[in-house]
This record gives C-alpha cells, sequence and structure tokens, in this order.
C-alpha cells in the first residue's frame, strides 16, 4: 500500500508555478556549465531525520504523524518504513540517500542480533535500489545513541568498546559495499571530551587514527572503493570535538597520513557552530583538495545549536554553490539533506515540502554561482586586488627567488611600499545582487 497515495511524482513547472508539490527552479535535465542540474547536485535524503525523526526534543514527547509506522521497532516494521522511504525519494526524485546502520535496522540484544536485523534489511533497500535506480551516497555507523559510546568510540576510555566499534564498522563498510555506497562516512558523535582533567588527549587522538588505519585495511581487503570523509563538528554532544573543524580534520589526516584516502564532508550547521561560515569551511577543503561532500542544512541565528533546518536561503546556496564549482563540483560527494522538519511540521506532506525548497534552493544557487562565473566581474576584481603577485616582485618571490635579505635589499633601495588598492568589498556585494 502506498504511504503517500495522493502525492505523485514531483515536477518541474518553472518559476510562475504556484503549486508547492513542483519544483520551481530544479529542473533536474537542465544543463549548466556542461552538466544536468541533477549530476550537478547529486541530491540526498537522510534517512535519519527524514524517516526516524520523530519531532521530540529536550523538553517534548514527539509530534510526527507517520500512518506506516506500527509502533514497534521490529524489523519488519523497519522494511515497510524501507518501501516507504523508497516511495519517497522516487516521487522527490532524488537520486541518492545515505544512512546510519541503526536508523535502517533495530539494534538487537548482541551485536549478532543487530548484524542479523541490518541484513534483513539490507535486502529491502537493495531490491528498492534496484526496482528504482535510487543510490546510496554513504553509509554509517551510529557509535554514539548506544549507552556504551558515553565516552566515545574510536576515542573511548574503554577498550571493549572500541573493539564494538570497529565491529559496527566492519559490518557497515560491508553492507555499504554491497549496496554500491560511493562514500563511507565518519561523524564523531561523541569522539571529543567534556573535561580534559579526565582525558587522555593524546592517547584518545592516536586511538582516532589507527581506528581510521584500520577501516582503509578493511576497505582494502573487501574492495570498498569510495571515498571516506570525516564530518566536522565543534561540538554537540561533547562539549568538544576533536573534528572541530575543517582545519583541525586536515591536521588530522596529515598528521596521521591519512590524506590519499579521506576528505571532508561539510555541513552547513556545522561550520556556522565552528564560528565560520559554510563558504569558509568548503574554501579550507577545497583549496587542500580535501573537499568531498556537504550536508545541505541550516541552523537559527537566534538558536544556538545544530537546528538542522532546510536550507532555503538562495544567498547561502549561491555561496556554496560557488566554492563547489570553484573547486570542480561536488562528485562523487554529493548535496544531502542532513536536515530535518519543524516539530511543529508533523504531516507527511511536510517531508515534501521541505525537501522541494531546499532543492529549489540550491538549483536557483547553481543558476546564479553560473551566471556571476559567466560574467567574470567578480574574477576580475579578485584578479586586479593580487595584481601585485603577477609580475616583477611579486611573481619573483612567488617562482622562490627571494629570502629575508633580498627583500630588504629591495625595500631599502625603494624606501616604502607601493600605496594598497581598495578592497571594494562594499562595489562587490552590491555586485553579487546584481545576479540575484
Ligand atoms: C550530526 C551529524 C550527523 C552526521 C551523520 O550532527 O550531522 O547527522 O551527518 O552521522
Ligand atoms: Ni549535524
Ligand atoms: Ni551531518
Amino acid at each position: 500500500m502506498a504511504a503517500f497515495p495522493e502525492i505523485e511524482k514531483i515536477r518541474y513547472e518553472g518559476p510562475e508555478s504556484k503549486n508547492p508539490l513542483a519544483f520551481k527552479w530544479y529542473n533536474e535535465d537542465e544543463v549548466v556549465e556542461g552538466l544536468t542540474m541533477k549530476d550537478h547536485m547529486r541530491f540526498s535524503v537522510v534517512y535519519w531525520h527524514t524517516f526516524r525523526g520523530n519531532g521530540s526534543d529536550p523538553f517534548g514527547a514527539p509530534t510526527m504523524v507517520r500512518p506506516w509506522e506500527d509502533g514497534t521497532d521490529s524489523v519488519e516494521n523497519a522494511q515497510n518504513r524501507a518501501r516507504v522511504a523508497f516511495e519517497f525519494i522516487e516521487k522527490l526524485g532524488a537520486p541518492y540517500y545515505a544512512f546510519h546502520d541503526r536508523d535502517v535496522a533495530p539494534e538487537g540484544a548482541t551485536l549478532a542480533e543487530s548484524n542479523r536485523n541490518f541484513d534483513a534489511v539490507v535486502q529491502v533497500l537493495k531490491e528498492e535500489q534496484e526496482r528504482t535506480g535510487i543510490k546510496l551516497l554513504w553509509g554509517t555507523a551510529n557509535m554514539f545513541s548506544n549507552p556504551r559510546f558515553m565516552h566515545g568510540a574510536s576515542t573511548t576510555c574503554n577498550a571493549d568498546v572500541y573493539a564494538y566499534a570497529a565491529a559496527q564498522v566492519k559490518k557497515c563498510l560491508e553492507v555499504t559495499k554491497e549496496l554500491g555506497g560511493e562514500n563511507y562516512v565518519f561523524w564523531g558523535g561523541r569522539e571529543g571530551y567534556q573535561n580534559l582533567f579526565n582525558t587522555d588527549l593524546k592517547r584518545e587522538i592516536d586511538n582516532l587514527g589507527r581506528f581510521f588505519h584500520m577501516a582503509v585495511d578493511y576497505a582494502d581487503k573487501i574492495g570498498f572503493k569510495g571515498t571516506f570523509l570525516i564530518e566536522p563538528k565543534p561540538k554537540e554532544p561533547t562539549k568538544h570535538q576533536y573534528d572541530s573543524d575543517a582545519a583541525a580534520c586536515i591536521n588530522f589526516l596529515r598528521a596521521y597520513e591519512l590524506t590519499d584516502r579521506f576528505k571532508l564532508n561539510i555541513e552547513t550547521n556545522h561550520a556556522t557552530l565552528a564560528g565560520h561560515t559554510m563558504m569558509h569551511e568548503l574554501d579550507y577543503a577545497g583549496m587542500q583538495h580535501l573537499l568531498g561532500s556537504i550536508d545541505a542544512n541550516t541552523g537559527d541565528l537566534l538558536l544556538g545549536w545544530d537546528t538542522d533546518q532546510f536550507p532555503t536561503n538562495v544567498y547561502l546556496t549561491t555561496e556554496i554553490m560557488l566554492t563547489l564549482l570553484k573547486y570542480g563540483g561536488v562528485a562523487p560527494g554529493g548535496v544531502n539533506f542532513d536536515a530535518k522538519v519543524r516539530r511543529e511540521s508533523f504531516e507527511p506532506i511536510d517531508l515534501f515540502h521541505a525537501h522541494i525548497g531546499g532543492m529549489d534552493a540550491f538549483a536557483r544557487g547553481l543558476k546564479i554561482a553560473a551566471a556571476i562565473r559567466a560574467d567574470g566581474a567578480l574574477a576580475d576584481i579578485v584578479k586586479d586586488r593580487y595584481e601585485s603577485w603577477d609580475t616583477g616582485i611579486g611573481a619573483e618571490i612567488e617562482s622562490g627567488n627571494h629570502n629575508f635579505e633580498s627583500l630588504e635589499s629591495y625595500m631599502l633601495e625603494k624606501g616604502e611600499a607601493s600605496p594598497n588598492k581598495s578592497g571594494r568589498q562594499e562595489l562587490i556585494e552590491n555586485l553579487i545582487n546584481t545576479y540575484l
């Protein structure tokens, strides 16, 4: 039985359409900079918020109305939910999805039982992938919800829990491979600390590096070729997460010699929690060739936590798409909506409104970013700003032909530096608004 019988496949109707269940901007076959919108964005629906989010918050009970749920945590209910998930993703027209092991199947009393439950649901996921052509963008293991992970998983003080986490990632890698997953994500849900007095920082981070090497070794053993992605986040649930931002993750990856297999999955709300913009995090990862994928959402200026709202701000999506285009696109990553409907938006149809809005916001961002690039005015301003490096002393320095002594002689002879040019920030901000 269909879960959304009254909803047909969401179609592109153009900006003039008043139909809330149609795309106004996302036209999957439309070609922008030589690639279809579908291939530019590689949209992905998350299993956890969209099919497991129940609307509870620290102050209140679940609110979501999900008529397909039978109220139990059985494998049968999980299998049925998987079919509902694919009906939703198919009607939406997103090419990818992403999951945690424990979102898709119930945890059992033992690891072996959890693995059996997982396999039973994976069978349905596989059938549904084959039926619809929807693909797995990435898998990940939930190593933060169960109480055993209170001190962390790969950074825990309890070696048994570390072993449990390893076994869980091993299984999740096997499943991700079986389902053709294109990436594998590590978000360090409790990999951090609440208090440094009880924490052996070096031991925890060394063990984290060791854990990732074991993951790479096992991937090689089973022939999993997907990219590993670390998802930076500075806090929540711990007060300090080790993978706090792009720069911290990149330093870790280099120190533990993991940059050949790992990239970053950058999430908007995590960037803002870290005191950065999404554009900063993307640019930082991109310039180090470590930009792997994005978790698309947004926070709220008035709320200080990871609210995971759907992105609707076109200025934000323009910044994101401009930066993704700058680094050659997001593939083999994607634009994964790690976002949830508000607890007051409790009806199933709200899931459609939310995703349609996010996809349209990104489609507009893509078109605006492409227009900015085609026009070239912004690029010209930046080029002009750095013009002193293109010839003369700048070019000589950049080719490695100077040292402190030679630069001192240069400046002693010249006496004073050439005058600065205006940064033109306001002009640039006005210019960006002309494309919106
Ligand atoms: C939590 C993270 C999480 C990861 C997957 O804040 O965003 O949802 O994306 O474990
Ligand atoms: Ni998040
Ligand atoms: Ni995320």
